[in-house]
């Protein structure tokens, strides 16, 4: 272990001094491009997304420097969001930086960002902290009505009054509450082939950011392939369950629920489609498939995932079975 001196201490202690009275000498900064304001989020995407980080302009002061105005001392750190330095390799001379660099390239997860003594750098925990602050608002968010109106879904709810109640008591949102089974009693159509019914689940964002692109796609498709609809709807404050009260009213062969998944660190946005075959009380994930991951950012594109959808249910249908019969019956065909 190295020993610093008491000499070598002063000096340094002398030359950051100097250079702060330097910056106090210099006239103030303009205003950063990094700095998060109200009215635009560290890590929102185009309009009305919510879900990945903008690139900024670049900016003019050199990222890590220290600034002063009025006798404030600041720290100026670069916009930790924007792709180049979310990928920036933070480890110091690292032996092989090809290989590590590759490394961190193959995934999202939060590789090689360095440390700062003990502690990660502070790049990595403001990064962190926008990622994190990106999923509080795909979960506490809400999927604009102005969305559902376009596409004509009614909005029902399930027995969840709150979205406090609604991350704590997962089995309220696997039910329908007494007006939302009224409601689906009156307006939909019963006994159709195929029911869409569209929850937001654990992210808002997934659903605002996707079912405009991935709904046509999938009404289309289906009403092309000749299956009769019900009449779509959303459910606010809904679990995967939910499809069995449902179907219990309508009585579909096929219900396709589109929700929106656990939002994580680096994707928040992604929307999944639970579909299943003749789903009633009692039925569980076993008789259900799911299609996931369904997002622009860096997971399969929802035009695409339509497509998907369509062709999956049009085998769930061929074949009367879903989920691990489904799949018994695709291993009895071979
Ligand atoms: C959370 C989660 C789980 C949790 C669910 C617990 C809970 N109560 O939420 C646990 C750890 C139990 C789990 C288990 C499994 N999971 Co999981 N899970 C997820 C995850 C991370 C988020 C799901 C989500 O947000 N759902 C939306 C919310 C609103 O739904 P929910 O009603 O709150 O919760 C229900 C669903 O999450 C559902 N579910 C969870 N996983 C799976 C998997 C399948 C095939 C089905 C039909 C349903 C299902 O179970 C919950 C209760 O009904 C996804 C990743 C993703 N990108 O979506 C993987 C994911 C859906 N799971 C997956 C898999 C493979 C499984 C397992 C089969 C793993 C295994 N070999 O045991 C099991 C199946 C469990 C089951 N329910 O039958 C895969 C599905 C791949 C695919 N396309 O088929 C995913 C996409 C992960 C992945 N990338 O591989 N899972």
């Amino acid at each position: 272990m190295s020993v610093v001196t008491a000499q070598e201490v002063r000096s340094i202690v002398a030359a950051v001094l100097a250079e702060l009275s330097a910056a106090e000498a210099a006239p103030p900064p303009p205003p950063s491009s990094s700095q998060p304001s109200p009215s635009s989020p560290p890590h929102s995407s185009p309009s009305p997304e919510i879900a990945t980080a903008k690139p900024q302009p670049p900016k003019e002061a050199p990222a890590g420097g220290s600034s002063s105005t009025g006798g404030e001392v600041s720290i100026d750190v670069s916009d930790p969001t924007v792709p180049h330095e979310r990928h920036r390799i933070g480890v110091e001379n690292p032996a092989n930086p090809s290989g590590l660099e590759n490394l961190a390239a193959s995934t999202s997860a939060r590789l090689a960002v360095g440390r700062a003594g003990p502690r990660p750098p502070t790049r990595a925990v403001l990064l962190f902290g926008a990622d994190h602050a990106v999923t509080q608002d795909a979960i506490f968010g809400d999927v604009p009505t102005a969305i559902l109106e376009e596409l004509g879904l009614f909005t029902v709810q399930t027995k969840v009054t709150s979205q406090d109640e609604f991350l704590l008591r997962p089995d309220l949102g696997r039910m329908l509450d007494d007006e939302a089974k009224k409601l689906i009693a009156e307006r939909c159509v019963k006994k159709p082939q195929v029911q869409i019914v569209v929850g937001d689940g654990l992210s808002a964002a997934a659903v605002t950011n996707n079912l405009p692109q991935i709904y046509p796609v999938i009404e289309q498709g289906l009403q092309g392939a000749g299956l009769s609809l019900g009449t779509p709807f959303f459910v606010r404050y809904c679990r995967v369950g939910a499809m069995n009260d449902i179907n219990d009213i309508i009585e579909a062969d096929v219900v396709a629920l589109l929700i929106g998944e656990r939002p994580g660190l680096g994707v928040a946005d992604a929307l999944s489609v639970y579909s299943g075959w003749r789903p009633t009380a009692g039925k569980t994930d076993t008789h259900r498939d799911v299609i996931c991951m369904i997002t622009q950012n860096g997971g399969t594109n929802p035009l695409e995932a339509g497509a998907f959808v369509v062709e999956h249910v049009k085998t769930v249908i061929k074949a009367q079975a879903s989920g691990m019969e489904l799949r018994q019956a695709q291993i009895g065909d071979r």
